[in-house]
């Protein structure tokens, strides 16, 4: 049987460390483009690295950035993959605010810069675009495959750019290229400046006597919490199927932020008002209040359901940096100055 080989852009960030355990469990050999960074930023695939001259290495790393379309391209050539997992992003919605012009660069033009580059290599591999829930932003819950797109961030927008760019690139030329229409997704791997990462780090913080207090946002917006490690497979299924579609992912149901930190800090015995604050920093211009998505197409299609509901999420994220504490880990669970810049 031929091995099968992925590239996954975003190979270092939350999605791409699971996805890439994923796919060698089921035998690939993964290559992983990453952006050259002055610091190691591998951190979350270091356990799954293994020296290329280790004649058992079955993960790859490249250099290369989304706003280089001479390297994408040259890279395609190099590996020549069945399948790309199209990951890499500027993800962070508040960030998007600040930097609207990197953003779309990044997400919504790098899409494209992949997308040209299959094209005109000619390969004829399969391709995932991490499209998101944050497209429907203002449109009502529940959402589903159908649902008008109205973005509410510069984020939004280059999400919904690079969605039509990818289901115009399978209608114009038939390539096999699908949207994989995200909610959002957790884990104990997701950054720091995510609000679920966030409250679970400040709730086992705070339980460890290493800080009194969490500055918050908006504690009304809801969002449908599911669980990364069980998102990448329906990522996988995607790129299974006979005929390219477009798919929800999530779990159907919503919870407020409030609710989340409710759940983070009960779990270590705490009661959140004592310890949450208010800070209008982390307030967004215009805010998305509820995303509940409707996947019962992937359940249908796909066989894809989530198990892990969020009050379970809240409760692993917390346990896991409880854990990190515990083991001395506490200088990844600190918040550093640069961290706080960007929102933590
Ligand atoms: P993440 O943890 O922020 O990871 C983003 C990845 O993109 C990282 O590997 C990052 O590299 C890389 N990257 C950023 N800018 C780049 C550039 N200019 N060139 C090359 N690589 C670059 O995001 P995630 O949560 O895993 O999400 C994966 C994808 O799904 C993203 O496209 C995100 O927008 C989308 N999505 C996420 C969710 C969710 O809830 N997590 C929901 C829907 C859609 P560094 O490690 O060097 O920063
Ligand atoms: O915010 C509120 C904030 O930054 C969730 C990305 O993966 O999912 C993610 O985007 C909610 C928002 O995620 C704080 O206003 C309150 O309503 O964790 P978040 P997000 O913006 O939903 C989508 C699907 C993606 O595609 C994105 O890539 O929490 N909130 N207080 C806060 N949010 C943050 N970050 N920090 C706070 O202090």
């Amino acid at each position: 049987m031929t091995v099968k080989k992925a590239l996954i852009t975003g190979i270092t960030g939350q999605d791409g460390s699971y996805l890439a355990e994923l796919l060698l469990k089921k035998g690939y050999v993964v290559h992983g483009m990453v952006r050259r960074a002055s610091t190691f930023n591998t951190q979350r695939i270091d356990h799954l690295y293994r020296d290329p001259h280790d004649p058992e290495a079955r993960m790859f790393l490249h250099y290369g950035d989304l706003t280089d379309g001479t390297r994408i391209a040259g890279l395609l050539e190099q590996v020549q993959p069945d399948e790309v997992y199209h990951l890499a992003a500027q993800s962070h919605v508040r960030v998007s605010f600040d930097e609207p012009e990197f953003t779309g660069d990044c997400t919504a033009l790098g899409t494209t810069r992949l997308l040209e580059a299959i094209r005109t290599t000619g390969l004829p591999c399969r391709f995932y675009q991490a499209s998101s829930s944050e497209m429907f932003g203002a449109s009502l819950p529940p959402q589903h495959e159908r649902t008008p797109f109205h973005p509410r961030s510069p984020y939004g927008v280059a999400k919904v750019y690079a969605y039509w760019a990818t289901r115009n690139y399978r209608e114009a030329y038939g390539m096999y290229a699908v949207n994989g229409i995200l909610f959002n997704h957790e884990s104990p791997r997701r950054g720091p400046t995510f609000v679920t990462r966030k409250v679970a780090m400040a709730a086992a913080r705070i339980k460890a006597g290493l800080q009194d207090v969490v500055y918050l946002g908006n504690l009304d917006a809801r969002r449908d919490w599911g669980y990364a490690a069980e998102y990448v497979e329906a990522m996988w299924r995607m790129l299974q199927q006979d005929e390219p579609d477009d798919y929800v992912v999530a779990t159907g149901v919503s919870h407020s932020v409030r609710e989340f930190v409710e759940h983070c800090f009960a779990h270590v015995g705490l009661d959140w008002r004592d310890h949450v604050r208010f800070d209008d920093r982390y307030l967004r211009p215009s805010e998305i209040d509820d995303l509940v998505g409707d996947a019962s197409k992937a359940a249908r299609v796909l066989g894809w359901r989530p198990t892990v509901l969020a009050p379970e999420l809240a409760r692993l994220m917390v346990d896991a940096e409880l854990d990190g504490l515990g083991q001395g880990v506490v200088a990844t669970a600190s918040p550093s100055p640069a961290q706080a810049l960007v929102g933590l």
